[in-house]
């Protein structure tokens, strides 16, 4: 019999869906029974919901398509949720698929197996919808609509939550779903007062972010930033959307020195593809003029910066509008000649500041052994924070990295996703030693399903960062220097390969070996990087 569960596998083969990431249950054994036979679709068997989550997220980012988490009522979805907000907060379209109690005993506190009352209301703050099937008949349609919604405009999470029972319910042939087309819209209010506002200024500047990477605006962004001679900054997802050897690219958007006096030297600013969040953006003391915000919608709007112009809709076709109406400025040679400088300017302070630290030749290491196509995996750890600022980005997501909720534990298995979606491209995940312990059993993942890269782990032994804001605020740490199993031990147990090494030469030929392999490689990286960059540069 066909039943709610090979609706539901239907629907995400039709969406191109070719790799989901869970873990079976009794409430969703039969969405795996509708797995087992669809050869379309790969399924990553994972050993903890919140890594398969964080897969699904890489996988989605690098894929540019939706990621499919499959999770069980209770526990395993609330295992999912900080996953859930990673990607919400990174604007990556997952579609969480998961279950609840037989229809008959929802919200009835019955204490059912594995019942979680009001499970929906975990998801609400985090998630574009919670679509809650309550009739067979909707499964197809809501499937459909959950990944519609994931992936159109902004993209983020969606929780889909379907009964036990109705996934094991026969239903009656294919109902009616399809994607709607979100892209249709009319003429955009305020286009024509922004291309004024750029073309009189004296000399503009141009902020991207996460969602310029999701809606792929990099060639149109450059083409515009050219047209108008203005430098981009960008949020640490943002880095790379324009090429960073680009003589327009100023990377991080919060550097101080050359790039925040250059932004406070600008008279307006373009802010396209970004929401401006105030951990991206303001928290580190950014400035801005007066701004135009180009976004999807208008909860972003105002909310950290005064905002003198939004454009408001699909960000793509606001950005075209803006490229057909604009024209070479006349100022264009002087914009040039000082864009210059400033260039010239932060290439000498970058070059000042890696002959007095440590940190930036480690970051140069995994630069020089990646692709321009190739992709880091960051997560917040120190040496992380330091690529943040350090680390070229010559693609658009070529960095990749937990700043949707900064939470840690997420680069290694993101990573695995990356790979899985990008088959073609080298990947590099660097971790802290308190980060990889979140994730560290997904090593065996690794050797099940044949998914081949290196990890770095920066293993200093602690909860470096916290160590240091112990430091800075009241002279002493307590309770952040950590006690690690042996890595190389650790990894053999999983049948992985590993290294150790301790200076930039080693870990480059390290990873260069590792890369060349296609396995999986646990490179430890043993240095305690004290400080992050943020508090000085
Ligand atoms: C899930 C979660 N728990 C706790 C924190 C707080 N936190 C931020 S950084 C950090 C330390 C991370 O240690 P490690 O991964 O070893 O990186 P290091 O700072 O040592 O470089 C902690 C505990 C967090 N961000 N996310
Ligand atoms: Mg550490």
């Amino acid at each position: 019999v066909h039943t709610g569960a090979d609706e539901v596998v239907g629907v995400l083969r039709e969406a191109g869906v070719n790799a989901v990431f869970g873990i079976p249950s009794i409430h969703n054994i039969r969405l795996y029974e509708a797995l087992r036979g669809e050869p379309l679709i790969r399924h990553i068997l994972c050993r903890h919901e919140a890594t398969a989550a964080h897969m699904a997220d890489g996988y989605a980012r690098a894929g540019n398509r939706v990621g499919v988490v499959v999770a069980s009522t209770g526990p395993g979805t609330g295992y999912a949720v900080p996953a859930l907000q990673e990607a919400w907060g990174s604007c990556s379209p997952l579609v969480l698929v998961t279950t609840n109690v037989p229809l008959p005993k929802i919200g009835k506190g019955l204490g059912v197996l594995h019942e979680m009352e009001a499970q929906d209301s975990l998801f609400r703050s985090i998630t574009k919808s919670v679509l809650t099937v309550r009739a067979s008949a909707d499964i197809n349609g809501m499937t459909h609509e959950a990944i519609d919604r994931a992936c159109s405009g902004r993209p983020g999470p969606v929780c889909l939550e379907i009964p036990t029972d109705l996934l094991n319910h026969e239903v009656s042939g294919q109902q009616t779903g399809g994607l709607r087309d979100s892209g249709s819209q009319g003429p955009i209010p305020g286009l024509d007062s922004a291309v004024s506002l750029l073309q009189q200024a004296k000399q503009p500047l141009v902020v991207v972010g996460t969602d310029a990477v999701r809606a792929q605006l990099g060639p149109d962004v450059t083409r515009l930033a050219e047209i108008l001679s203005a430098p981009v900054i960008a949020t640490t997802h943002g880095k790379g959307v324009i090429p960073e050897d680009h003589y327009l690219a100023f990377g991080n958007a919060v550097r101080k020195g050359t790039v925040r006096e250059m932004a406070s030297v600008c008279d307006v600013v373009l802010a396209v593809g970004t929401r401006l969040r105030e951990v991206d953006a303001k928290r580190r003391g950014l400035r801005l003029p007066r701004l135009i915000h180009v976004d999807w919608d208008r909860r972003w709007v105002g909310k950290n910066f005064p905002t003198e112009l939004a454009l408001i809709g699909p960000v793509p076709a606001i950005l075209k509008g803006l490229l057909d109406r604009m024209e070479q400025s006349p100022a264009a040679g002087e914009r040039i000649q000082w864009v210059k400088e400033m260039g010239e300017r932060l290439a000498r302070e970058e070059a000042h500041i890696r002959d007095s630290r440590a940190e930036p030749a480690y970051i140069d290491a995994v630069r020089e052994v990646l692709p321009r196509e190739g992709i880091l995996v960051i997560d917040n750890t120190q040496l992380g924070y330091w690529a943040e600022y350090f680390y070229p980005s010559y693609a658009s997501g070529g960095l990749v990295g937990a700043k949707g909720s900064s939470t840690i534990g997420f680069a290694f298995a993101a990573a695995m996703g990356v790979r899985l979606a990008q088959p073609e491209t080298p990947v590099i995940a660097v971790i802290g030693d308190g980060g990889f312990m979140y994730s560290a059993q997904e090593l065996v993942t690794c050797i099940r399903h044949g998914i081949g890269f290196p990890v770095v782990v920066v293993n200093d032994n602690a909860y470096g960062v916290i160590a240091y804001l112990q430091r800075n605020a009241y002279g002493k740490e307590f309770e952040s220097r950590l006690l690690n199993p042996d890595l190389m031990t650790l990894a053999e147990a999983f049948g992985v390969e590993a290294t150790r090494v301790e200076n930039p030469k080693d870990l480059k030929q390290a990873l260069n070996h590792a890369l060349e392999s296609g396995g999986p490689w646990v490179i430890e990286l043993r240095r305690d990087f004290p400080e992050p960059p943020f508090g000085r540069y």
